[in-house]
Order: structure tokens, then sequence, then C-alpha cells
């Protein structure tokens, strides 16, 4: 066996904390949403019961009204701030009180697939639970119905420290009730770590929701930073095609009706944001209810769920060609150059392996096979060269922030 699948195997086996996955160890000492989706796929190429388990445990996390939370905290650890005493959701099982990309059915279609016949019956418990949170996507976070979904504060995107928040995050004071004592910074280097009055901005945003109760309506309205995002959108449609796909499978006609006509709705408000002059498409600030120009990977995504036109593919492949061009790794978060862009810091312009998997997908979707299988090579030579790290600086090829990482490891065993 490749000795880099045994490796990817060994973290995700050592990342394991009883049915569920760390993203590594102290870092990140809990279940997160979208990378337990990205650990689930890992798995179902060689346990699929172990796959099936990391759903089932994010699911423990689930609200009444449908949000799958961005964090359960199964169990205690003093080792990251914050924790549940910061969240207050008052949640049977602790867990933060914003969501995060919803990579989940997408995840849940694959384990089906690699599962086989008669899976019916583990998978609906899931299917029921994607498909909650699927309406608590179109109804909490995009109650006027324009088929782009807002996010309420930046840890919700996943890419936490984007310069796409920028000019939003700008407007949230720095202000909190809550003590902000970061932990992050004593197990990875400063440098490479969002800024401590991003942190402020973040406790900001999490001391006002936590006084509206983490009612959504409540935290609409009070929301100071408010952005309808590209790139969660594009992954709440491919969700969506993958979750209509399970319904018809299972015989749930209506659900597959209903999944369906908010597919189209999503279809058509994304492909409203493409900017020929830019050659990416744009999320939209809902505070300023301008464009959020910042270029950034989040541009790229709808690659994932669009059949485009060929000339607006053939823009966007082109423009994330110039992004690439002399880089060690591909793809950068932010585009080389621009003043907002720090190779080693982050969400500003290092390359993830998830992002590139998502990237990889769209391409193929699209008929770019070879600019994939490109994007595919350097993702996998960075692991093998550097470990699985967190995410890797594009110029050097560095391996950055924590290592040991557990969708590294899965987007190896599955790019691979
Ligand atoms: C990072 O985010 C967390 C907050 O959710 C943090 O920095 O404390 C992001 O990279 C996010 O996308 C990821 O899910 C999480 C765990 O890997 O870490």
């Amino acid at each position: 066996m490749n000795t880099h699948t045994d490796q990817a195997k060994r973290i995700l086996a050592a990342n394991d904390r009883g049915g569920y996955t760390v993203p590594t160890d102290r870092l990140y000492p809990f279940q997160w949403n979208w990378d337990s989706a990205f650990v689930a796929m890992g798995f179902a190429l060689y346990d699929i019961d172990r796959a099936y388990r990391e759903l089932e445990r994010l699911v423990e996390g689930q609200w009444a009204d449908g949000m799958i939370p961005h964090i359960v905290f199964h169990a205690p650890s003093e080792t990251y701030f914050p924790g549940p005493n910061v969240w207050r959701t008052n949640h049977t099982i602790p867990t933060s009180g914003i969501t995060q990309p919803p990579v989940f059915a997408i995840a849940l279609r694959k384990l089906h697939e690699a599962a086989g016949k008669g899976a019916e019956e583990r998978i609906l418990p899931l299917y029921e639970a994607a498909l909650k949170w699927h309406r608590w996507w179109y109804s909490a976070r995009d109650p006027e119905g324009t088929g782009l979904v807002a996010l309420l504060h930046p840890w919700e995107s996943g890419s936490d420290n984007s310069p796409a928040w920028d000019i939003a995050l700008a407007r949230v004071p720095t202000t909190t009730d809550t003590p902000v004592v970061r932990k992050d910074t004593g197990h990875v280097d400063a440098d490479m770590r969002p800024r401590d009055e991003d942190y402020r901005r973040f406790i900001h945003l999490v001391d006002t929701y936590a006084a509206c109760g983490w009612d959504p309506a409540k935290q609409w309205e009070k929301a100071s930073f408010k952005v309808a995002e590209i790139q969660t959108t594009a992954i709440l449609l491919k969700a969506g095609e993958d979750l209509e796909h399970l319904a018809r499978l299972l015989g749930r006609t209506e659900d597959a009706i209903e999944i369906a006509a908010l597919n189209d709705r999503s279809r058509r408000a994304m492909m409203a944001q493409w900017r020929p002059d830019l050659a990416r498409f744009v999320s939209r600030d809902l505070i300023s209810g301008d464009d959020v120009e910042a270029a950034t990977q989040a541009g790229f995504i709808p690659l994932l769920s669009l059949d485009l036109d060929r000339q607006v593919a053939e823009a966007l492949v082109s423009e994330m060609k110039v992004w690439s061009k002399d880089l060690k790794v591909a793809f950068p978060t932010t585009k080389p150059g621009i003043a907002s862009w720090e190779p080693k810091r982050y969400w500003r312009g290092p390359a993830w392996a998830i992002i590139n998997w998502l990237l990889i997908d769209g391409l193929k979707r699209n008929g770019y096979t070879d600019v994939a299988e490109e994007l595919r090579q350097s993702t996998i030579a960075a692991i093998e060269t550097e470990g699985f790290a967190e995410y890797f600086d594009p110029v050097t090829g560095q391996g950055c922030g924590g290592l040991g990482f557990s969708w590294t490891a899965a987007a190896y065993l599955w790019l691979e």
C-alpha cells in the first residue's frame, strides 16, 4: 500500500474520539461540521460503518429548528476558545450557535453510493436530518426567498479571516462582553492565524446572537454582519442536487419536488452573481447592498454546482490559471500579489486541500478534466512533500497551521 495512504488512515484513526473525528489534536478538540462531512467521505473509501458513524454523531448536535451547528462539544476540553460557556446555547449536547457550509448531503450521497444496495435503512435518519437542515438554510438564511443564503458570522463560511469579509467585518465593533482569551496562538504561530482584532469582532457577534437567545429571526434583525454568500450557496446547491437524488431513490417524490424548486431558485440567483469584468462570481453584502469584490477562491466555487455556458467557464478557468501561475501549490484562496494577500495567514492566501477537492469536482463537472488533473497532482504533491498539514503556503509549499490534519488526510484518500 502507498505509505501516504496508510498514513492518512492512521491520522483519521488517531483523531477519532469515539465515532467522531477532531480536525486535529488540541487546536480543534471537538467535532466540526464541514470537517466531518469531508472526513466521512474519506472513511467511505474503506470503512463505511465508520463513515456513517461520523455523520450520525454530528447529527446528535442538530437543533430542533433544523440547524446543524458548526461545532459539537461532545466532551470538555480546555485547549480551545471559544468553548461552550461563551456560546451559551443551552442545547442538551453543548454546541456552538452558528453553522458551516452544508457539505453533509454531498457526503451522504457518496456514502450511499459506497455502501451499495440495501443501505436505505441506515441512510434514512441522516437523509431526514439533511432535509431539515436544508429547509433551515432557506427559511432562516434566505427569508426573502432570493435563492442566495446569508452568513451572519465569518466562521459560518469556514474561510474565517478571508479578505472577502474585510469590508463587512470592519463594521462590527471590537467591543465584547466576553473576555477574548485566545488559545489558538498557543498551538500554532500567530502569523498563521486571524488577528486579535478579527477575534474581537468574531466574539462581538457571538455576544450579540447569544443575547438574541439564538433565535434566527432576532439574529437576522440584529446582525451587523450579513453576507449573501456565493461559496456557501454553491455548496448548498450541490447538496440540494444530491439530496434530490436521494429523495427520488427513497421514493420521497414530494420532497424531491420541493428540493428541485429550491435548487432552481439558487441556480438562477447564482447566475445573476456572475461578473464578466472580474471573471468571477461575487457575494453580496446585505447591509451595504454592494457586491463583495475581494478576489478570493469563493468566486470559483460555483463550478461545483452550475453547468456553465462555455464563455463563462472559459473566462473563469482562464482566471484560475492566472492565479495559479508560478505557484508551487495551487489553488490560492486569495489572488496572489494583491494588497490583502498573505500566503501564510490562514484563509488569506494559502492553498487548502478541501477547497481544491471542491474545485476539482467542479472543473470535472464543467469538462475541464486536464485542469482538474493538474490541480489534483498539485494537491497530492504538496501533501506527499510536506505531510498532512492544515493548509499550504502556495509560494514555498510549506505545510502550515495544525499538523496531522483530518480533512487533509480525507482529501488525500479521495484524490490519490
Ligand atoms: C477553522 O475555524 C475555526 C472556527 O470554526 C477556528 O479557527 O477556530 C476554519 O478553518 C474552519 O473552516 C474549520 O472548519 C475549523 C476546523 O478545522 O477551523
